[in-house]
């Protein structure tokens, strides 16, 4: 295949221009690429990323052309375009197609450390990037989380000495080929992403190529509570080191009386608190150990890890608490954007839960949410085009009503809370249906959530007013 460090003068063919595909198309044209980008969005839609794109590279917006991707040297996908007829085409012609990061992987000389999942993956990667900044090498943290792969390259966190702390997605770990992390974290595999692959072997099969380029020489640090995880190891390529939150275990890290604790390969048993403000409940003990393990296989020392592990806060949108009013707490997991991560969110919580849970639907099973709510739940709220496939599990086991809007849902379950009760959104599905994504999905619960706290909070009487 062409190799894309040999970008000067080809025929580049850059698919979507949402970030991936404004990053790839500056790295490109630095590199002397003739750089043609298409969209399905039109100008006015992209107008924006128009602007921020540098001379010379040529739009295709409003639609894709059969001809330039049949004609380009070299395409690359941005994660969010699925298998088009128009890639098909170019492939059967014989163009190469890559993706932003495997593009921008090719020209990192920094350690990489790759973080991959169905949950967890940002706050792993976010965590493992503050303690490799500790530790005072040049990092970046970026990737699916938000800043492209693309925008480390040329800097100091790219160049040998330096550190990538890269999340990875499946749908960008599809087109990964010679990514060749040092240190490779596979958190977890529940359904997700149905509407993408045909089954979850598939999905399966896309996260696993997160190894396929490792050697004997890297790490892959494995969660061995999870089942799917379990059964890709006899193919990893690479050392593993496993991490569980339900056993203990020779090396690797796990949890054990009160503290989570880390033993690398041969070396002592270091014990760190498990009892860490910004890491709620289990599933982000199981995110903090890989993070640390991941840490500690490139270098940072147990000082740095412990420093960076007390300074976390945990991210917006992920079990953040909004307010209370009449002894009911509202949270904000607007994240939690399928069945596994609500399941994870609601298992043992501490008080019983109203969910605010539907939007777009993935195509996956919502069972595993009915057994969830049967332990913790007082009631739910469906929104969204997926209501009615939640509520006909929900119903089973709490009462659960149907909501037009966030604002009629975040009113209908405050109603239905108790005191000591949660209201908590966590969807389950992504939010296309009716927000621009998961972060406008929290603005609008948080501005509904404002508006019930004010009218609860009493208003001051003011003596003496006229009227
Ligand atoms: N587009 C086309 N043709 C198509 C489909 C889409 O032209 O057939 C265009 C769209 O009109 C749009 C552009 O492609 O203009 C969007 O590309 P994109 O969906 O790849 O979005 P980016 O803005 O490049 O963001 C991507 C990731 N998004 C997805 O994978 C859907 C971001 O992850 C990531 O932060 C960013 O790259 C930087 O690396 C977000 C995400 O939702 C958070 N990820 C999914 C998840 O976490 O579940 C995988
Ligand atoms: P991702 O980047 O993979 O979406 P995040 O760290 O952003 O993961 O967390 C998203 C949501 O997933 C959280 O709000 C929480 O509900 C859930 N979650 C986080 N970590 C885990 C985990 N290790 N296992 C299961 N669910 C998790």
């Amino acid at each position: 295949m062409l190799s894309p460090f040999l970008l000067a003068e080809k025929k580049v063919l850059i698919v979507g221009l949402g970030r991936s595909g404004l990053a790839a198309a500056r790295l490109s044209a630095a590199r002397g690429a003739r750089v043609t980008v298409t969209d399905t969005r039109t100008r006015e839609q992209l107008a924006g990323q128009v602007s921020a794109l540098p001379s010379g590279v040529t739009l295709e917006l409003g639609g894709h052309r059969t001809d330039s991707f049949v004609s380009a040297d070299l395409i690359v996908l941005s994660p969010g375009v699925p298998t088009l007829p128009e890639i098909t085409a170019a492939r059967a012609a014989g163009v190469p197609v890559t993706g932003e990061l495997e593009l921008a992987s090719r020209l990192i000389e920094a350690t990489v450390i790759a973080i991959t999942g169905t949950n967890g993956k940002s706050t792993t990667t976010t965590l493992c990037g503050s303690i490799m900044k500790t530790t005072g090498r040049a990092t970046f943290a970026g990737g699916n989380l938000g800043i492209p792969l693309s925008e480390a390259v040329g800097t100091p966190a790219a160049a040998p000495g330096g550190v990538c702390v890269v999340e990875l997605s499946s749908f960008q770990l599809e087109t990964a080929e010679r990514l060749r992390p040092q240190v490779a974290v596979l958190l977890n595999i529940t359904a997700d992403h149905l509407d993408r692959y045909p089954d979850i072997e598939a999905y399966s099969a896309a996260k696993a190529r997160i190894f396929s380029a490792q050697t004997g020489g890297d790490f892959a640090v494995l969660n061995v509570d999870d089942a799917r995880v379990l059964a890709l190891l006899p193919s990893v390529p690479s050392r593993v080191v496993r991490v569980s939150t339900r056993r203990s275990l020779d090396e690797g890290g796990w949890v054990e009386g009160g503290a989570l604790c880390v033993r690398l390969p041969g070396g002592p048993c270091e014990r760190y608190p498990a009892d860490v403000p910004g890491l709620y409940g289990r599933h982000n003990q199981e995110n903090a150990l890989a993070a640390m393990v991941a840490a500690r296989l490139a270098g940072a020392l147990p000082a740095e890890v412990r420093r960076a592990l007390l300074a976390f806060r945990a991210l917006p949108h992920r079990m953040e608490l909004v307010g209370e009013a009449r002894g009911v707490a509202y949270f904000d997991d607007s994240k939690g954007t399928n069945v596994g991560a609500v399941v994870a969110t609601l298992s043992g919580f501490p008080r019983k839960v109203v969910l605010i849970a539907g939007g777009r639907d993935k195509g996956g099973s919502y069972e595993p949410l009915g057994a969830a709510m049967n332990e913790v739940g007082r009631g739910a709220v469906v929104i969204g085009e997926a209501a009615n496939r939640i509520e006909a599990v929900l119903r089973q086991v709490v009462p659960v009503e149907v909501a037009a809007t966030m604002e009629d849902a975040v009113v209908r379950a405050a109603l239905m809370a108790r005191t000591g009760d949660a209201v908590v959104l966590s969807p389950a599905c992504s939010s296309f249906d009716m927000f621009r994504n998961y972060e406008h999905r929290a603005d609008v619960f948080r501005a509904a959530v404002g508006k019930l706290l004010a009218e609860s909070t009493p208003q001051p009487i003011v003596v003496g007013a006229q009227r």
